[in-house]
């Protein structure tokens, strides 16, 4: 079969990339039927063009740290795929940031931004720095020296940046002021922003927000309310604090979080000053989290341990890439969980997705579940282009609108002939429906 070939081929061209194949593997599986229905998608490469990044930019960045040395880092910015708009795509700054992890994470978003019904294209971008215990002062040399390098390849109209992993609205900040100082411009050219120089209502709030109103949806499905369910989450960075925030709002209990060091365990549920002590956490910048059960008792900390391990109704992935492995996956189902709803990009293994398609729980994937961020960063376009500010119930509003059309999207595309509703493969052919329509419709460019 021509998808096969197209997959061994790219694996003989790019080999090593792991997480960009797993991605890209991911979405070619799911599409196979739609493309074999549409030959003018074959005799027009649509699928070789789309695997490809449009362009990839890599540059050092150099910086003094507080002892006044010289230090290093690489930074890139994938442009995946521009098709339906500007591309769009958030930062990630994090020791783990090479090339395969920003084009599986620019591949993603070009099908995720598609889901949104903005006109976004697809893009990526970060560096090797990593945050963990640099000063704000270093932070600051850091992103203006990534800014120096970046500036001249984006642009309001052209390629807007975000945060991601280790990338907050003090990192947009200081990115957005080198931005602006070398443009002469105050145009708008990255999302994120603080709210007194452009940025959105919701935004750090929206990823979460968004996650829990596709839960919802999820669950009308299967004629379940959220009140009263248990929830292991992951991480406790800004996608975790988000799903916390409205999880609890919604009458849920969130009993977990986690850190690279392990996870906490808090029967009493995660909510009110607990939610804001995840924010003093993260502040920190010591990157654990065992510090919370030091400070509320009743919670357990479980050091080097993954939260999949309780026994909950829904499973929220926060944190990163591969977290959840197929023995996690088979201990959630085992445990009786309802439905698992990936927050993180890419977050369940191939081993955990089949997991769960297999034992027929609902299984929502990244790109439909955390697609809230990006979308309400493109609320904060459409704010900056009007020279406007919503107030936060007109963006929630509008954030929750989008996320019940993407829901939809998946229903029209994943449904099974035994009634399972197969998400990714529902996000992945309307995601791919999209840009390819769009990149047929543009010519062979
Ligand atoms: O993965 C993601 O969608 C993000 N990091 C947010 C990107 C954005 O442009 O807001």
């Amino acid at each position: 079969m021509e998808i096969d070939k197209i997959i061994s081929d790219l694996e003989a061209k790019h080999p090593g990339e792991k997480e960009y194949l797993q991605a890209v593997r991911e979405v070619l599986l799911s599409v196979g039927d739609v493309y074999d229905r549409h030959p003018e998608f074959a005799r027009n490469k649509i699928i070789e063009r789309m695997v490809e990044p449009d362009r990839i930019v890599t540059f050092r960045v150099t910086w003094l740290d507080d002892k006044g040395e010289v230090q290093n880092n690489i930074g890139y910015r994938v442009q995946f795929n521009n098709a339906i708009g500007p591309y769009k795509g958030g930062i990630r700054f994090h020791a783990s940031v090479n090339l395969s992890i920003l084009k599986f994470l620019g591949f993603e978003q070009t099908f995720k931004n598609a889901l949104t019904t903005l006109p976004m294209g697809g893009a990526k971008g970060g560096s090797d720095f990593s945050p963990r215990g640099k000063s704000d002062r270093e932070i600051m040399r850091f992103c203006q020296a990534f800014m120096l390098n970046l500036w001249k390849n984006i642009g309001p109209d052209r390629d807007v940046p975000a945060g991601d992993i280790g990338v907050g609205g003090r990192e947009v900040g200081y990115m957005y002021g080198m931005y602006k100082k070398l443009v002469n411009k105050h145009d708008g050219s990255m999302t994120g922003k603080g709210l007194d120089f452009g940025g959105s209502l919701i935004r750090p709030e929206a990823t979460g927000f968004g996650a829990l109103y596709f839960v919802q949806s999820m669950l009308a499905r299967m004629n379940q309310d959220i009140k009263g369910k248990t929830i292991a989450v992951s991480g406790f960075g800004n996608v975790a604090w988000g799903a916390t925030l409205k999880a609890t709002e919604l009458g849920a209990k969130v009993v977990t979080i986690s850190g690279p060091d392990g996870y906490v365990y808090d029967p009493k549920g995660i909510s009110g000053e607990k939610i804001d002590y995840m924010l003093e956490l993260r502040a920190s910048g010591e990157d654990i989290v065992a510090p919370y059960a030091e400070k509320y008792p009743e919670a357990t900390f479980f050091p080097g341990k993954k939260p999949w391990e309780q026994k909950v109704d829904i499973a929220l992935p926060c944190a990163t890439q591969n977290e959840v492995n197929g023995e996690d996956a088979k201990k959630l189902v085992e445990n009786g969980v309802l439905l698992v709803a990936e927050v993180s990009n890419m977050g369940c293994n191939p081993d955990a997705i089949d997991t769960f398609i297999a034992a027929r729980i609902p299984y929502g994937p990244g790109k439909a579940v955390n697609a809230g961020g990006v979308a309400t960063s493109g609320l904060e376009m459409s704010q900056n282009a009007m020279h406007m500010q919503w107030t936060a119930e007109e963006v929630d509003q509008k954030l929750h609108q989008i996320m019940k059309s993407i829901h939809e999207q998946c229903e029209k595309y994943g449904m099974e002939s035994d009634g399972y509703l197969n998400y990714m493969k529902g996000a992945n052919i309307a995601g791919f429906m999209k840009v390819a329509n769009a990149m047929m419709e543009q010519g062979v460019i």
